[in-house]
């Protein structure tokens, strides 16, 4: 909204002489107003007003921004709303979201945060004008409404009260000042006067706002930077080098992925709206619960235990078939086992409650990171120290189990405990509380819809059956029977395995081609469809290709 937009509503007022009952209840309620300007459009009053409303609204949060630069990232009241929407998001929508907005549905979700905030201030904004006592009631009450959001997140400190808080206080009090001025401003006496206070007020309020809330973001993004930190982290020398895996474990297939995937493509799913940001220096591993011998390790012990590299595979349970949530990476990590062993877990205990800085819990079997397999807390990826949304400093893994049962990110604690008696985050959301991974496989090359010309067709792809292996893969043309399709060699039983096809003199026309895989017990991949939900899709991916 411009001046001149405020100034040609006010300009038809001398066409329009009815009495605007907006105004007249601004008489008899907040300021007096002198009849000239009663016939002030209404739509100009409701313009000015939701202005107002934004402008107020906007100088609160830069404020909460700015308060949440001591009190902390997460504390800030745009953030603290939308980790709050986060948590009570039913089981379809984040389902939908992941569907359709993939790693970009925090950028979706702050914009409805914004939205939503934006649509409640310039409500508030125009109720102002006629009930500013109500509106600036109200627009506490949205401070507290946020400070109680905030404080009631998992990791919430008392402080995290402050920044909505002030927030609220703030806009109210920014929305009665802008509000009183713009209603006095129609008084004819003093009307150009009144009116410069008007727009310099608002516009150095909106100014002020911006600068402040742009300021207090940059501020915050400085403060709780680990970029630093990380780039000091040295990287411990594994006990024993993993030889690099040999070429042939990728098919050369153009339009084929690598084996390894590029840390810089890796799937990222988290509820984190603000990535946590860990100083090394600060980050500290409680293991405790129902063992013998509890203890607390800062991350200068932790890299001075025996560190290993291992190849795994890591996919979501979020991943349909044929997804692109799952990712390739050689990890270094200590094991998990000795650390466990050393706390000394009770009889009974079948639980690791792990839990990130963040808050978020994933529940995993003490049996599957005692059985053998290379369970570990790893600090880097692809020989570099974890990226923060990828877990910086320190995340859990354990091969053969879902992300959100194994892949805890900032992990911080290791609470030890029974599936009886504790639920991790996904659980009461509708995922089971214990899930494997399911054996699954995909068609990377053509892409589905391709045209592709006759002859011999070349189809690629990968197949994961993460800690059993995969045994064989087969492709299937038209309905007709299930081909063995060419495996690359095998890194481990944990990373999934390439695979290629020679259609030979493949006919023009539309054709529908199918993969399956065999795990390394032997058991074929279902064909039984099954969605995401409770404990991860089924079905045999595939696609069309026009042979032409
Ligand atoms: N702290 C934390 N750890 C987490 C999650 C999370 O939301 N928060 N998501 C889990 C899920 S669902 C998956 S699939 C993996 C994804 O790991 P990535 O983002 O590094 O690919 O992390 C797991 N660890
Ligand atoms: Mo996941």
């Amino acid at each position: 909204m411009t001046e001149q937009q405020t100034g040609g509503a006010e300009g038809g007022a001398a066409d329009s002489p009815a009495p605007d009952p907006e105004e007249e209840e601004a008489q008899q309620g907040v300021v007096s107003i002198s009849p000239r300007t009663r016939g002030a459009s209404r739509l100009g009053g409701i313009a000015r007003g939701a202005l107002i409303g934004l402008v107020a609204g906007g100088a609160g949060l830069a404020v909460g921004e700015l308060v949440a630069v001591v009190t902390g990232e997460a504390s800030a009241p745009v953030t603290a709303a939308g980790n709050w929407a986060i948590s009570i998001t039913p089981t379809w929508l984040e389902q939908f979201a992941i569907r359709n907005f993939g790693s970009n549905d925090k950028t979706v979700l702050l914009i409805g945060v914004y939205t939503t905030l934006a649509l409640l201030a310039a409500i508030d904004g125009v109720l102002a004008r006629t009930r500013l006592i109500l509106a600036g009631i109200l627009t506490a009450v949205f401070g507290v409404v946020g400070a109680t959001v905030a404080v009631t997140r998992p990791v919430a400190e008392t402080s995290w009260l402050l920044p909505s808080l002030l927030a609220g206080l703030v806009a109210a009090a920014a929305l009665w000042w802008l509000t009183v001025m713009s209603l006095k401003e129609s008084d004819s006496a003093a009307k150009q006067t009144e009116r410069r206070r008007f727009v310099v007020g608002t516009l150095g309020t909106a100014v002020g706002a911006l600068a402040v809330g742009y300021g207090g973001n940059a501020w915050i993004k400085k403060r709780y930077n680990v970029a630093d930190a990380r780039a000091k982290v040295v990287l411990p020398k594994p006990a024993k080098v993993l030889p690099k895996p040999p070429a042939s474990v990728h098919p050369k297939v153009p339009g084929l992925g690598p084996f390894f995937t590029p840390t810089s493509e890796f799937y990222r799913v988290d509820t984190a709206l603000a990535l946590p940001h860990v100083d090394p220096r600060d980050w500290k591993l409680k293991i405790h619960g129902m063992v013998d011998r509890p203890f607390e390790i800062t991350f200068d012990e932790l890299l001075s235990y025996r560190f290993e590299e291992h190849d795994l595979t890591l996919t979501c349970v979020s991943n349909e078939v044929g997804g692109p949530y799952v990712g390739n990476a050689r990890w270094l990590g200590t094991p998990l086992a000795p650390l466990l062993r050393r706390a000394g877990v009770q009889r009974g205990a079948d639980m690791i409650l792990s839990k990130s800085v963040d808050g978020l819990t994933i529940g995993s079997p003490v049996e599957a990171v005692l059985d053998g397999r290379q369970a570990m807390l790893a600090v880097a990826m692809n020989g570099e120290a974890l990226p923060v949304k990828h877990g910086f400093p320190c995340r859990m893994l354990i091969p053969g189990l879902y992300g959100y049962v194994s892949a805890t990110k900032w992990v911080t604690d290791l609470d030890i405990t029974t599936f009886a008696k504790s639920d991790a985050y996904w659980t009461p959301r509708g995922y089971s509380p214990e899930a494997p991974v399911k054996t699954a496989s995909r068609i990377d090359v053509p892409k589905s819809g391709a045209t592709v010309p006759a002859g011999t067709v070349v189809l690629a792809g990968t197949a994961w059956a993460t800690h059993r292996g995969v045994a064989a893969v087969e492709v299937q043309i038209d309905n007709g029977p299930w081909r063995e399709a060419k495996l690359a060699a095998s890194d481990t039983p944990d990373t999934w395995r390439q695979w290629s096809y020679e259609w030979a003199n493949a006919p023009k026309g539309s054709h529908k081609v199918k993969v399956r895989a065999t795990d390394g017990t032997g058991a074929v991949q279902t064909s039984a469809v099954q969605g995401v939900v409770p404990n991860g899709a089924t079905g045999h991916h595939s696609i069309t290709v026009k042979v032409s």
